[in-house]
């Protein structure tokens, strides 16, 4: 049913006036935008706010030079609505920024979204009134909001990652973050460049800059897992064959873990069943070769107990680490790029676009900060009694992922509790969607949710169709404030940790597990369960007559 705006909508007031709303959501990247035209379809009143000056999301920030997604274009768009996906064509295979922008900035327009969209306003607070049953709102630009319901769109890799470096406010150069770059171009060409930082941002940032750089060292923790991303034009035959085949492609993107980048030499990567350790020497080898020669994430598309059996992951941990010393000229800094402490895949696969090369340049070098610490001095770093001098440092540090865009937020539930003292000991979410405590507020990829392993933007489809559906159900009844049960809270967080324990991700400091960030606790940060298991729980929650959560008018 679409109900037709009324006087006090947000169409009618302009998204800069209207302050009583169904739905706050925050956020206008992939998310939220899709939530947007989901509900007001569905006839709520809803606004977005963000911070950014454009829609986009993320991709409006990390605008560093090489940034690029790692995921298929033709995977990492929109499912909702078969026009768009058959009217839209991608340049690339995988596209940089200003094409991602240029997409949302075309779902915006077709979908006309803008009129319920408020730009460059970041919200600072959100604090939920038990006598009203409502949320009010503060933003940095002095609004007061109030909604019935919150929608968090507020991305799982969005909340930059800036370690406390002892001396960095002495250092005169000037420094960059990779999560929020200048708009404008930068000139390293005749500057002496630290990057500090080899994940998914150091490892194309570095390679980018290595191309004009006067000289640049990278300060390197840990070594990444990198192949080859293998960008290209967007082949035209491929475009085709995937716009004829778009509802199938879909469906098996959503059928299971790491479904999201399963493109593998352009077509639908062949699911193995079978165990790495049942394959000989020989097949092992020609499926590793050609996931490498297919190119970016399609690697993730091998043995299923790579991610559970050590031994099984071995022979792909040491495939990779053999690829790696073919690549880079001096042996020894060969051996100083090679992961050995923790086995692939366990951490974010890095598709790289001449990164080892970049390091047979004669201007770039490599150090190791194992065994010290980064301290900023005037005119450089110091590490290990070595003193260095830069023009520019550039952090490749990354993100607070999967919970810092929400504790960012001063965000206030039931009895006053903030989410994140609420979470100081690991986020506890229902489904990864909801939050004992915070009522009428909805996660999208958020922690306790599969959307490392998924693929975000189907996600944020998956979960907007949830809570479209739980919210008109609420309304045909007339019941508007819904909260889960402390039982189904408690149950959730327990599968996650068992499904966690049932891996080898624990072996593995990365973000999916909360240790890229000093003393931020694993639990309850990214669901490492399947996909489809994760969709048939929260698919349940409506036919089973919302079990596991507390309906009301107002408070119970
Ligand atoms: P990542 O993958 O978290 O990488 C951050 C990098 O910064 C990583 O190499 C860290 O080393 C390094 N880091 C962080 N703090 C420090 C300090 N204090 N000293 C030295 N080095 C440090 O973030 P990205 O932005 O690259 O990628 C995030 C995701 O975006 C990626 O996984 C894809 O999904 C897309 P560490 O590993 O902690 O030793």
């Amino acid at each position: 049913m679409e109900i037709k705006a009324k006087s006090n909508s947000v169409e009618a007031l302009g998204p800069e006036n209207a302050n009583d709303v169904d739905v706050l959501i925050v956020g206008a990247g992939f998310a939220g935008l899709y939530n947007l035209y989901n509900l007001r379809k569905l006839g709520f009143n809803v606004l977005v706010v963000d911070a950014a000056g454009s829609v986009g999301g993320t991709w409006y920030w990390a605008r560093y030079p090489g940034v690029r997604v790692d995921i298929e274009s033709v995977e990492y768009s929109y499912s909702f609505s078969e026009e768009l996906q058959q009217e839209w064509s991608w340049s690339e295979r995988y596209p940089a920024p200003p094409e991602l922008l240029k997409y949302f900035s075309h779902v915006a327009d077709r979908f006309d979204l803008r009129k319920n969209i408020c730009l460059n306003t970041r919200v600072n607070s959100a604090v939920f009134d038990e006598a009203e049953n409502k949320w009010t709102i503060e933003t940095d630009t002095g609004r007061k909001i109030r909604a019935t319901y919150c929608v968090m769109a507020t991305g799982f890799l969005s909340a930059p990652n800036m370690p406390e470096f002892p001396g960095l406010d002495q250092f005169k150069g000037e420094t960059f973050h990779t999560a929020y770059w200048p708009q404008e171009d930068v000139d390293f060409s005749k500057k002496r460049v630290a990057v500090i930082g080899t994940g998914s941002s150091g490892v194309q940032c570095i390679s980018e800059v290595g191309k004009n750089v006067g000289q640049m060292t990278v300060f390197q923790r840990t070594p990444s897992f990198c192949v080859p991303l293998r960008n290209c034009p967007m082949p035209p035959e491929y475009e085709k064959s995937v716009k004829e085949n778009y509802a199938e492609w879909r469906r098996l993107e959503r059928e299971e873990a790491f479904g999201g980048f399963m493109a593998c030499n352009f077509e639908p990567a062949e699911r193995i069943r079978t165990s790495a350790l049942d394959a000989t020497p020989e097949e092992r080898l020609a499926l590793y070769e050609d996931r490498y020669k297919s190119g970016g994430l399609a690697m993730y598309f091998v043995y299923p107990d790579v991610f559970r059996d050590k031994a099984a992951n071995e022979t792909l941990t040491k495939f990779l680490q053999d690829k790696i010393r073919e690549r880079v000229n001096d042996p020894e800094l060969a051996e100083l790029l090679v992961p050995k402490d923790y086995p692939a895949l366990l951490r974010r696969l890095c598709a790289d676009t001449n990164y080892y090369e970049t390091y047979n340049q004669d201007n770039v070098s490599l150090v190791d900060v194992r065994g010290g610490e980064i301290e900023f001095t005037e005119t450089g770093i110091s590490l290990k009694g070595e003193e260095y001098e830069f023009d520019s440092v550039i952090f490749a540090t990354g993100y607070d992922a999967m919970t810092g865009a929400l504790t960012r937020i001063d965000i206030r539930g039931t009895d006053g509790r903030q989410l994140k003292e609420h979470w100081e000991d690991g986020a506890r979410t229902a489904l990864g969607m909801m939050s004992v405590g915070f009522p009428n507020m909805f996660f999208i990829n958020g922690p306790g949710s599969p959307c490392p392993f998924y693929q975000p933007v189907l996600l944020g489809e998956d979960q907007g169709g949830w809570v479209g559906e739980w919210l008109t159900t609420m309304r045909d009844k007339e019941l508007s404030r819904i909260e889960p049960t402390e039982e189904l809270q408690d149950e959730w967080i327990n599968h996650c940790t068992e499904v966690l324990n049932n891996s080898l991700f624990p072996l593995a400091n990365s973000w999916y597990v909360g240790r890229n960030i000093p003393g931020k606790p694993a639990v309850g940060l990214a669901y490492v369960g399947e996909p489809s298991e994760y969709r048939r729980r929260c698919a349940e929650v409506l036919p089973s007559g919302f079990e596991g959560f507390k309906l009301s008018v107002l408070q119970s």
